[in-house]
């Protein structure tokens, strides 16, 4: 690209004749009067404190004096976007417009000022001092509203501090939405007031007799503002009627002989499951998804439904209308994998496609009934897949997903006759029966995320799989820098 390596790529960016922007301690940041937006200022000044040597000021007065970065909030209209873009694209929509004596900032919302830093981020090298930053002009809007990750911690337990590193790399690659697999046969991982055996009981267990963990309420509230101050949205999963071997043992009046089940260590999918027909089973739905909307800040609530594989069809859909009821009481709009397309769904209701081996017209159907539809097919987006045969984790059922794989797709063809304008967006997912520690969740989310990223954000003209390769080798090394492993796949040349 004619200059600017930013990763995704953006709408519009193009080096500037000129001398580039010197980030050193005599750097002021400026910022509107708007809390979100100081927020994030603070966030720019202690990075640049952090390159430069020593802290910088942020004030609110432009005095058009050089050595400022200006954060502005402007009227969407005074960003040249195209007309009729979505409110919530517009939202995360930046200007960035950096010459020798001044960076400025531009964006709607706070948000759009969080995705220009991210985005500046890149372009900055770091120089004798602090960073030089090349002159250059950036204009950029998503094409999803939806990009995320689906990270598994309930197969395995993945600390608060290791969920920020997460948040951070979601927010750098400028994804939105970080969505928490709480719940499966193995472990349960969220502090739920209403019943407390859950943690109590069911959170200490792990695939293969690791340690267990839990988010408790105040870690999970900690997370969601962590998250949200980086313009990443936590959703929360609890995953019924199937995945629920945990709550079986911590809640044995959930089974229809009332003798609860063992734990369950292994890795196998699909056995476990709520009954509509045990007098235990409304209460627990109702209960537990309240509880859990209550503690998040975020308007979904992704309540699984994949893989109920011993439930008969019209018990499953009775379940997931009873679930879907629950979310629309909480006040929430329901997210469900695939499956739960069968069932009857409020519009605006999210359905996430992750096996696109199967038929998927079930899915098409409830997009033309209302629904939205995220785009994580398996051979595509499931980095918990190895990325080639001899590698020393992950799974392999949906075959390799190496970093080109990730990469050279297109969401609006996922789904046979999907409506366009159904797709809300694209998630990767991270299955975590495998993967054991912070460095291979790392190892397993770079390079690839990164690719899932440029899929969920650049529209299909503005991707190119060199370009692509060129700009994710200039990220590596700060991925060194910040101390996250990665994976150094054989179809870049680092
Ligand atoms: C399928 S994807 C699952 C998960 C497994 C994953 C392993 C989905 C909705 N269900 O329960 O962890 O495959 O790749």
């Amino acid at each position: 690209m004619a200059g600017v390596p930013i990763l995704p790529a953006p709408v519009r960016g193009e080096r500037r004749a000129g001398r580039p922007f010197l980030v050193d301690a005599t750097t002021r940041v400026v910022v509107a009067e708007e809390p979100e937006a100081v927020c994030a200022a603070v966030l720019l000044a202690h990075r640049i404190g952090r390159a430069a040597g020593g802290p910088v000021p942020v004030g609110h007065r432009d005095d058009g004096e050089p050595g400022a970065v200006v954060l502005r909030l402007a009227e969407s209209g005074d960003l040249p976007l195209p007309p009729g873009l979505a409110p919530d694209l517009a939202a995360e929509a930046y200007r960035v417009e950096v010459d020798h004596a001044r960076v400025v900032v531009t964006a709607a919302e706070p948000v759009g000022l969080l995705r220009g830093l991210a985005a500046l981020d890149q372009v900055a090298v770091p120089v004798q001092g602090g960073l030089a930053v090349p002159s250059c002009a950036v204009l950029d809007h998503p094409r999803f509203a939806w990009r995320g990750l689906c990270l598994d911690v309930a197969r395995h337990w993945f600390a608060p501090e290791t969920l920020r590193d997460v948040v951070l790399l979601l927010a750098s690659l400028r994804m939105n939405t970080l969505h928490l697999h709480l719940t499966d046969d193995q472990g349960w991982r969220i502090e739920t007031p209403s019943r407390p055996r859950l943690t109590e009981v069911a959170a200490a267990t792990s695939v293969g007799g690791d340690p267990g963990g839990f988010l408790s309420r105040p870690e999970y509230a900690a997370l969601v503002v962590f998250a949200a101050a980086h313009g990443v949205t936590v959703v929360p999963e609890i995953d019924v009627p199937g995945h629920v071997n945990a709550a079986l043992h911590a809640y044995p009046e959930l089974t229809p002989d009332g003798a609860g089940v063992p734990p369950y260590t292994g890795i196998e999918v699909g056995f476990s499951r709520l009954h509509a027909d045990v007098p235990a089973t409304a209460a627990f739905v109702r209960d537990v998804l309240a509880d859990v909307a209550a503690m998040t800040e975020g308007p979904y609530l992704h309540v699984g439904g994949d893989e109920a594989l011993t439930l008969g069809a019209d018990e499953y859909a009775r379940l997931v209308a009873m679930v879907a009821e629950e979310v629309c009481r909480a006040g929430k709009t329901l997210v469900g994998w695939q499956e739960v397309a069968r069932a009857r769904l409020a519009p605006g209701s999210l359905v996430q496609v992750w096996d696109d081996r199967e038929d998927l017209s079930a899915v098409a159907d409830a997009a033309r009934r209302g629904a939205r539809v995220i785009l994580s097919p398996a051979r595509r987006t499931y980095l918990d897949q190895k990325p080639h045969a001899g590698f020393p984790v992950g799974l392999d059922w949906a075959g390799t997903v190496e970093l080109r794989d990730a990469y050279e797709w297109e969401p609006a063809d996922v789904v046979p006759g999907l409506p366009p304008a159904a797709v809300a967006g694209v998630e990767a997912a991270l299955w975590t029966e495998t993967i054991r520690t912070r460095d291979e969740v790392l190892t397993m989310l770079l390079p690839r995320l990164a690719a899932v990223a440029e899929v969920a954000w650049s529209e299909p003209g503005r991707r190119s799989w060199p370009d692509f390769a060129a700009r994710v080798a200039a990220l590596a090394p700060t991925w060194d820098e910040a101390g996250l492993p990665w994976y150094r796949s054989p179809q870049v040349d680092w």
